[in-house]
C-alpha cells in the first residue's frame, strides 16, 4: 500500500515500453572504486532499476553496450569521455547515451556521479527515451540549504508534519535510517546543505553534547554531499556564561567564537557554518550594544573564514519601534551596510517585504545591495497557505518572485539573476527553504506538500527552471506517467496557489490571518500590542475604503523599489491588479478594470476562490482511477477540508469588509441558504 514514505523516489513497475528500455540501457553498471558517494550512486541505480524493472543491473569490470558506466576524467576511457566537461564544475554532470550503446554518467567529481545518477533515474522514471538521452547540467547557486525551524525538544515551529525528524534524544549513537532518505531525497534534487535547528535558537545547540549529535548527522549526510550548518543565538556565550558580553567588537567574544568554531570544525571538518537571526521578533543581536548587522555578521564569518565557512545573515527585521510600515525596516536597515559585510557573508532576505504571505511583491533589498550577496529565502512549510492541509503548489509562487524585474538594470535584471550572482560575481550564490519535512509517514503533512519540498530544490538547482515543467516531473514519478491524468495533475496544481490567494487574501491583502498560529481569517483583530501584528493595521479598511498606501502620500515603501516600478506601481492603474491593494488605499467604489466596483471585485474574487478549491475537489475526484486508492483517499480527505476552509475564510472576510464598509453584498452573490 503506497503511503508516501518513498516520496518522488518511488520505482515502482514500469508499464512494458518504458520497462523495456529501462532493460535495454541498464543491464550492467560499471563504476570507478568507490567512495561512499559513489557506492551511494551505485546503490540508488540499483534500486532504481531493480523496483521499475524487476531485475538488477550486473556489476561489470569493463564499459560495454547497455551498460551504465560512471565515471570522472581520470576514471573514463577517453572514447567515452564527453568534451568540456570541466565547464560542469564541482557538482554538474552530463549522462549521455553514446553511439556504442553506453550510457555515461560523467562528472568531476564523486558528488556530480551522484547528481548524475539521480537525473539518469529521473529521465527513466518520466518516460523520457533513454537511447537518445543527452542531458548536462550545473547549479546556477552554490548553497542549495533547507532551514529547519527544529527545536531541540522535537517540536518544529510553522511545521505541520509531526515532531522533527532529528531524533536528538538518540542521537549521537543511533543513526535512524529515516536520515539516509532524507539525505538520497535531498541528493536527488541537489540540496546541499541543511541547517538543522531553528532561527530561534538556543545557546545549547552550541554545547559540546549537541554539537556531537549534530557531527554524527553531517556523517551520514557527507556522502550525499550534503553540509550542515546551524542557526546561532547571537548571545550564545553570554547565556552561557563564558563572556561577560555579546558585544561583537569586544575581544573576549570574537575569541569565544573563534575557539567554538574550531571545535565545530574539529568534530565536522566540513561544517558550512551560521545562519543568524538577530535584532528580529526579540532575538538578541548587535543592536542590543549599538552595534550593525555588519558588525555582527563579520565577527562570526571571521570566526568561520578560516575553515572555509560562510554566515548566512537574515535580513527579516523588523521592530516595535518602527510601526509606520513593517514593509520598509530591512530595507532601510540594511542598504546602508552595503559593501560593509566580509567576504564570506551572505544576506538572507525573504522573497517579500513583510512574512511568506500568500503573495507579495518581491523584496526591494532584491537589485539594491549590488556589493553583497543575497540568498533567496522561501518558505516552503505553508505557515500562512493552509499548514499541511490545503493543496497549494509553491513552484508558481517561488518562480512569480524569482522572475520578477527588479528594473535595476538597463535591459532587466530578474530577482532570480540577483540571486545567481549578477551583481556579486566571485561571491557566494545561495537559496534558502524553510523546511516542511517532519517524521510522520509522509514527511511533509501531505502527499502534495512533497511537491513543494521537490520544486524548492529543483529552482534551488536551476532558479530559471519553469515551476508547471517541474511539476510534471514531480507528479509523473509520484504519482502516474498517462499523460492525460498527468495534464490533470499539473493543472491542479498551477492553479492551487492563485485560488489560495483568491480565497485568504486576493487584490493584494495580506496579514489578516489569525493571531499567533496563523491559520484561519481574522480581519478583525484590532488589539494586539504590536500595532503591526494587528490585521487593522495591514487592510486599513473603513467605511471609504480599503488598502495599505505605500505611495509618496503613505509610507512611501514604494520610494524602495526602482524608479521605473515605483513610477508604475504608484499610480493603481498602472499597478498590477495583483498587488493592488498592497499598494494603494482606494474608495469601495473605485471602478476596476472589469467594470464592477473594488467592493464587488472584492466579493468576487472571495467567491472565485471558493469555486477554484471546488474544481481542485471534483478534478480530484475524476482521477481516482490513475492513483492508487490510499493516496487518492487521502488527498481527496484534504481537499473536503480545503473546500470548508476557503468558504469559511471568505465568508468571514465577506461579512467583516461588508461590516466595516456598511455595504450590502453585490447584486446577485449568490450564498448557500
Ligand atoms: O514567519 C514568521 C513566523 C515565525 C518565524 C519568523 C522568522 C522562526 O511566524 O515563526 O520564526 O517568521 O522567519 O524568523
Amino acid at each position: 500500500e503506497e503511503d508516501g514514505y518513498d516520496l518522488w523516489l518511488r520505482y515502482r513497475p514500469l508499464p512494458q515500453a518504458g520497462r523495456d528500455d529501462v532493460l535495454r540501457q541498464a543491464q550492467a553498471i560499471v563504476a570507478p572504486r568507490s567512495s561512499a558517494t559513489v557506492q551511494a550512486a551505485v546503490t540508488e541505480l540499483r534500486r532504481g532499476v531493480q523496483g521499475m524493472t524487476g531485475q538488477a543491473p550486473a556489476d561489470a569490470a569493463q564499459p560495454r553496450a547497455g551498460a551504465i558506466v560512471l565515471g570522472t576524467a581520470a576514471t573514463l576511457p577517453p572514447a567515452l569521455l564527453p568534451d568540456g566537461l570541466a565547464a560542469l564544475g564541482r557538482e554538474g554532470y552530463a549522462v549521455r547515451r553514446m553511439e556504442s550503446g553506453e550510457t555515461v554518467i560523467a562528472a568531476n567529481t564523486d558528488i556530480g556521479l551522484l547528481y548524475g545518477a539521480f537525473a539518469w533515474l529521473r529521465a527513466a522514471n518520466t518516460g523520457m527515451p533513454l537511447d537518445r538521452l543527452d542531458e548536462r547540467s550545473a547549479p546556477k547557486l552554490q548553497l542549495r540549504v533547507l532551514n529547519h525551524w527544529d527545536n531541540l525538544d522535537r517540536t518544529v515551529e510553522r511545521g505541520y508534519a509531526g515532531e522533527s525528524i532529528w531524533n536528538w534524544w538518540a542521537l549521537p549513537d543511533v543513526r535512524d535510517r529515516r536520515y539516509t532518505d532524507y539525505a538520497r531525497a535531498n541528493a536527488s534534487l541537489g540540496i546541499n546543505g541543511t541547517v538543522l535547528n531553528n532561527v530561534n535558537s538556543k545557546p545549547e545547540i552550541l554545547t559540546a553534547p549537541w554539537i556531537a549529535k549534530a557531527a554524527a548527522l553531517a556523517d551520514v549526510l557527507r556522502p550525499y554531499g550534503i553540509r550542515v550548518y546551524l542557526s546561532a543565538r547571537f548571545s550564545t556565550p553570554l547565556e552561557l556564561k563564558e563572556t561577560a558580553t555579546a558585544d561583537p567588537l569586544a575581544p573576549e567574544v570574537a575569541a569565544w567564537w573563534a575557539r567554538k568554531a574550531d571545535e565545530i570544525y574539529r568534530a565536522i571538518p566540513d561544517f558550512g557554518g551560521f545562519l543568524v537571526k538577530a535584532n528580529s521578533e526579540g532575538q538578541p543581536g548587535p543592536q542590543d550594544y549599538h552595534r550593525s548587522h555588519a558588525d555582527g555578521a563579520n565577527m562570526l564569518a571571521a570566526a568561520v573564514a578560516p575553515h572555509g565557512g560562510v554566515v548566512m545573515w537574515r535580513a527579516f527585521v523588523y521592530a516595535a519601534e518602527n510601526p509606520a510600515d513593517r514593509a520598509r525596516q530591512a530595507y532601510d536597515e540594511f542598504t546602508p551596510l552595503d559593501g560593509k559585510f566580509a567576504k564570506n557573508v551572505l544576506v538572507q532576505v525573504k522573497n517579500g517585504p513583510i512574512d511568506f504571505q500568500p503573495r507579495e511583491p518581491f523584496h526591494p533589498l532584491f537589485g539594491a545591495m549590488p556589493k553583497t550577496p543575497l540568498v533567496m529565502e522561501f518558505q516552503i512549510t505553508k505557515e500562512y497557505l493552509g499548514y499541511a492541509t490545503h493543496l497549494a503548489y509553491l513552484g508558481t509562487m517561488f518562480e512569480e518572485a524569482l522572475r520578477s524585474d527588479t528594473a535595476r538594470a538597463p535591459g532587466g535584471l530578474t530577482v532570480a539573476q540577483v540571486v545567481e550572482g549578477a551583481q556579486t560575481p566571485g561571491r557566494p550564490t545561495g537559496m534558502a527553504g524553510v523546511a516542511n519535512i517532519g517524521s510522520e509517514r509522509t514527511w511533509s503533512g501531505s502527499h502534495f506538500d512533497q511537491a513543494n519540498w521537490y520544486a524548492y530544490g529543483r529552482l534551488a538547482w536551476n532558479p530559471q527552471a519553469s515551476s508547471r515543467a517541474i511539476a510534471r516531473e514531480w507528479a509523473a514519478q509520484t504519482f502516474t506517467r498517462e499523460p492525460r491524468a498527468l495534464d490533470d495533475i499539473v493543472g491542479m496544481m498551477s492553479m492551487s496557489r492563485e485560488a489560495v490567494v483568491n480565497y485568504m487574501t486576493p487584490l493584494g491583502l495580506h496579514h489578516i490571518m489569525g493571531t499567533g498560529h496563523h491559520h484561519g481569517p481574522a480581519p478583525w483583530v484590532a488589539e494586539l500590542a504590536r500595532p503591526d501584528w494587528n490585521p487593522v493595521y495591514y487592510h486599513k479598511a473603513d467605511r471609504n475604503g480599503i488598502g495599505f498606501d505605500r505611495t509618496a502620500r503613505g509610507s512611501n515603501a514604494l520610494a524602495q523599489y526602482a524608479p521605473a516600478i515605483a513610477r508604475q506601481y504608484g499610480d493603481p492603474r498602472t499597478t498590477p491588479e495583483p498587488l493592488l491593494l498592497w499598494f494603494h488605499h482606494l474608495p469601495w467604489d473605485y471602478a476596476m478594470p472589469s467594470g464592477r466596483t473594488l467592493w464587488a471585485e472584492l466579493v468576487a474574487r472571495y467567491d472565485l476562490g471558493v469555486t477554484q478549491a471546488q474544481a481542485l475537489r471534483t478534478r480530484w475526484a475524476a482521477l481516482k482511477p490513475f492513483v492508487d486508492a490510499r493516496r487518492h483517499e487521502d488527498v481527496a480527505a484534504l481537499l473536503d477540508v480545503q473546500v470548508k476552509e476557503a468558504q469559511w475564510w471568505r465568508d468571514a472576510c465577506v461579512a467583516y469588509f461588508a461590516s466595516v464598509s456598511g455595504r450590502p453584498l453585490p447584486a446577485g452573490t449568490k450564498r448557500p441558504a
